[in-house]
C-alpha cells in the first residue's frame, strides 16, 4: 500500500517574514495568502527498509533528502509513533528552474500523505499544524482560495483557516520569472536579520493590520483594496530586509513595480508583489490578465517568462493498494 498527496502552492498577500520560534516554525504576526491552480507537488509515500527519496524521477541524496527525513522523524515523535523508513517520491509541478520556491506544496504534500499512510485521520487544523513544522507557508497550502495563518503562541494554536474556500472574486496571478538564481539569503537567515531590524515591531503590527483589512476587502469583493494592501505590505516586507542591508530585489523586480504603476494609470487594476527572491508576481482580475500579460511581455523583451495562475484548491490525500 502507499499514500498519495497532492497539494498547491499560494502567494502571500500578507507576508509571513519573521519567526518568533524558529524550531516550532511560530509566525511573528499573522499572514494572509491565496492557493493558486497551477503550480503543485505530488508525492507519493510508502513504508521502505531504508529512507530513500526520489524527486522528480531522480534519486536525491544530498540536503534535501535530509531536510524530508528530519522532517518526518520530527513527525513522527509528534505524533509519538515508533521510527520507521519511508520511501517519498515527489513530483513538482512547479517551474523551480524558473526560480519559484516549492516548499509550501512540497511539504503540505507530504504532512498529508505521512498522515494517510499512518492512520492519523488528521483534521484541516492538526495537518495545517503538521505541515507548519515542515515549512512555514505550508501551514496555509491546506485550504483552497483565501487562506489566514494566525500566529499562535503554542504549536496546536497556529494553523491556517480557510477565508473562502472559492473566491468569488475575480482575482489572478501572473507571475514573471526573470530566471533562476542562487538564492543569496535563504528564507530563513533572511527571517533571522530582519527581527534586528529597528522597524521589526512596527512591521509585526502592520502585518496584523493588514491582515484585518484584507479579510474585510475579501468580504467586501473589492480586488482593488486586496490589491493595495497586499502590494503595500510587500514594499514593507522589502523595506524591512533592505533596514538590516539586504535586498532579494533585482533591477527587474523594480521595473515590475513601476510597471504594474503604470499600467493603473492606464486605469486597468494591477498590483505587485516579490517574496523572498527577485521574481515578481502581478495581481489583476481575470478579465485583464491577457492585457497585463501582454505589457509585461513588452516591457521585459525576451527577458521574461510569464506564468498565470488563479485560485486552487486545498490538499487531497488518498491510498491505493
Ligand atoms: C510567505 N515567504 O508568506 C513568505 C513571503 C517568503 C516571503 O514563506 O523558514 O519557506 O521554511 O518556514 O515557508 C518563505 O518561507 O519558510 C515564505 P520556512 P518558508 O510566503
Amino acid at each position: 500500500m502507499a499514500s498519495f498527496a497532492l497539494a498547491h502552492t499560494n502567494l502571500a498577500l500578507v507576508k509571513y517574514w519573521g519567526k518568533e520560534n524558529e524550531k516550532l516554525r511560530l509566525p511573528s504576526a499573522p499572514s494572509l495568502s491565496l492557493t493558486l491552480d497551477a503550480f503543485y507537488t505530488k508525492t507519493k509515500l510508502s513504508f521502505s527498509k531504508e529512507d530513500r527519496f526520489v524527486l522528480d524521477g531522480k534519486e536525491e541524496k544530498g540536503k534535501e533528502a535530509q531536510r524530508v527525513f528530519s522532517y518526518l522523524s520530527a513527525l513522527l515523535s509528534f505524533f509519538r509513533l515508533p521510527p520507521s523508513h519511508f520511501l517519498v517520491d515527489s513530483q513538482n509541478f512547479v517551474p523551480k528552474s524558473a526560480g519559484f520556491a516549492s516548499s509550501a506544496s512540497a511539504f503540505c504534500a507530504l504532512a498529508a500523505a505521512f498522515g494517510k499512510e499512518m492512520g492519523l485521520s488528521l483534521s484541516k487544523r492538526e495537518l495545517s499544524v503538521a505541515s507548519r513544522l515542515g515549512s512555514g507557508s505550508a501551514a496555509r497550502s491546506v485550504f483552497g482560495g483565501f487562506v489566514l495563518w494566525k500566529e499562535g503562541r503554542e504549536s496546536e494554536e497556529s494553523f491556517a483557516v480557510p477565508i473562502e474556500e472559492k473566491p468569488s472574486m475575480p482575482i489572478c496571478v501572473l507571475y514573471l520569472s526573470f530566471g533562476a538564481e542562487k538564492k543569496k539569503v535563504s528564507s530563513t537567515e533572511g527571517m533571522r536579520l530582519s527581527k534586528t531590524s529597528p522597524f521589526f515591531s512596527a512591521w509585526r503590527q502592520e502585518c496584523r493590520k493588514a491582515c484585518k483589512e484584507a479579510r474585510k476587502a475579501i468580504e467586501d469583493n473589492s480586488f482593488e483594496r486586496l490589491g493595495q494592501i497586499s502590494e503595500r505590505n510587500a514594499c514593507q516586507m522589502h523595506a524591512l530586509t533592505l533596514s538590516c542591508g539586504f535586498s532579494y530585489l533585482s533591477s527587474y523586480s523594480l521595473k515590475a513595480f513601476d510597471l504594474a504603476k503604470e499600467i493603473r494609470e492606464e486605469g486597468v487594476s494591477c498590483y505587485w508583489s516579490c517574496d523572498a527572491g527577485s521574481n515578481a508576481a502581478l495581481l489583476c482580475r481575470k478579465e485583464d490578465l491577457n492585457f497585463v500579460r501582454e505589457k509585461a511581455e513588452r516591457a521585459f523583451e525576451g527577458a521574461v517568462s510569464c506564468f498565470p495562475a488563479s485560485s486552487g484548491p486545498g490538499v487531497e490525500a488518498w491510498s491505493e493498494d
